[in-house]
């Protein structure tokens, strides 16, 4: 049987970033995933993630998109690779939106208190000064709009690619299309059963995604909703170019969770990436829907983006299917496996995890050092 000090099952957002600090220990780490990271089969791809340092989900995760920031911009440096475009970010809401997940009602003023609490330099504009800046936000009269020049975009693939890479030349052995079917304590260590084989591992992180659901008994899957997110790539209007330099963008516009848009400013020139929410529930993501209908497109246009962004065309380059892995509360799980003691899971970003997702590898290696 295999031997290793650590093994990271599941190598997306956090656990890439989990490998690369584990790797830097000299302990024996091995990373395991069910595919070929950075893939399109979880919930860390699409190009494109926000980074907002007032997070109106919860005071207490400032310092995670901070903290995954600065290593973001130190892998930059060492690598000459692009993370992160520092384009700044606008939160418009309609006072109305229960802002779902994003700490629910009050989202706004929750994200404007944190950053005066925090001293994130923001400000807020009425809509004639949006307009003057960011014609293409049709926002109504009686919407504002919040501005933060820490926000930006992250690049979800190339930082998994980065962190895999990383980790690796320190030593970190990486293991892909290799499912993890179940995990199980023998003599003080973890045995994690493959399809093959087994390996004995001292300690062991589940940063699965979805596939927590694989790892949990019935009653705690319970508590993580696995919800399908669709991704679209709108056409821009020829000759319009105020989406070229603009900000990320969220926007909370009606009274329903799913009222609700965010996007990126464009990265090939043609078109836009934006999406709403939805909190339908799919059972497990291998049981998730891929395709994407021209039905769902028009819904989109009609229901989300039309008479909002100005400098669309109702034609779409191409939509991807992604998905969350929810909590009621919308709070991330950083906790010891009920059953593995020697296993640390981590789950449920609710959706607004990305952002923080290099801190919070950093802290799950550091928890797992420090208790070998
Ligand atoms: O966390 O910034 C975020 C976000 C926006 C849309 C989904 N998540």
């Amino acid at each position: 049987m295999k031997k290793v000090d650590i093994a990271v099952i599941g190598l997306g957002a956090v656990g890439s970033a989990a490998l690369y600090f584990l790797s830097k220990s000299g302990k024996k780490v091995i990373g395991l995933d069910r595919f070929d990271p950075p893939h399109f089969m979880g919930s860390s791809h699409g190009e494109t993630r926000i980074t907002r340092l007032a997070v109106g989900e919860g005071e207490e995760y400032v310092s995670y998109a901070k903290r995954s920031q600065e290593i973001w911009r130190t892998l930059e440096a060492e690598t000459q690779i692009q993370l992160l475009d520092p384009c700044g970010g606008i939160l418009m809401d309609s006072g109305t939106t229960p802002w779902g997940k994003h700490g629910g009602d009050g989202f706004f003023q929750k994200t404007v208190d944190i950053a005066k609490s925090s001293l994130i330099p923001h400000s807020i504009w009425n809509p004639s000064e949006l307009k003057a800046k960011y014609p293409q936000f049709l926002l109504e009269e009686t919407e504002k709009a919040y501005i933060e020049p820490s926000a930006g975009i992250v690049f979800p693939e190339r930082i998994i690619q980065t962190q895999l890479e990383l980790a690796s030349k320190n030593g970190a052995e990486i293991k892909v299309y290799s499912p993890v079917n179940s995990i199980s304590t023998k003599n003080g260590s973890v045995i994690l059963d493959l399809k093959e084989y087994q390996i004995e591992a001292k300690k062991v992180l589940i940063s699965a995604g979805g596939w927590i659901k694989d790892f949990l008994p019935k009653e705690e899957k319970l508590g993580y909703k696995i919800c399908r997110q669709v991704l679209h790539w709108v056409e821009i209007e020829e000759g319009y170019s105020h989406f070229e330099k603009s900000p990320v963008f969220m926007w909370g516009f009606g009274k329903n969770p799913e009222d609700f848009i965010y996007g990126f400013p464009t990265q090939d020139g043609r078109s836009i990436k934006m999406a709403s929410e939805s909190f339908l529930e799919t059972s497990h993501p291998n049981d998730l829907d891929r395709s994407v209908s021209k039905e769902e497109q028009e819904t989109f246009w009609k229901e989300k983006v039309k008479g909002r962004i100005f400098g669309l065309k109702d034609q779409f380059l191409k939509s991807e299917v992604c998905f969350y892995t929810v909590r009621s509360d919308s709070k991330f799980v950083l906790k010891q496996h009920p059953s593995v003691s020697e296993a640390l899971m981590v789950s449920a970003c609710s959706g607004h995890g990305f952002k923080h997702s290099a801190a919070l590898g950093e802290e799950l290696a550091e928890r797992i050092l420090s208790s070998s």
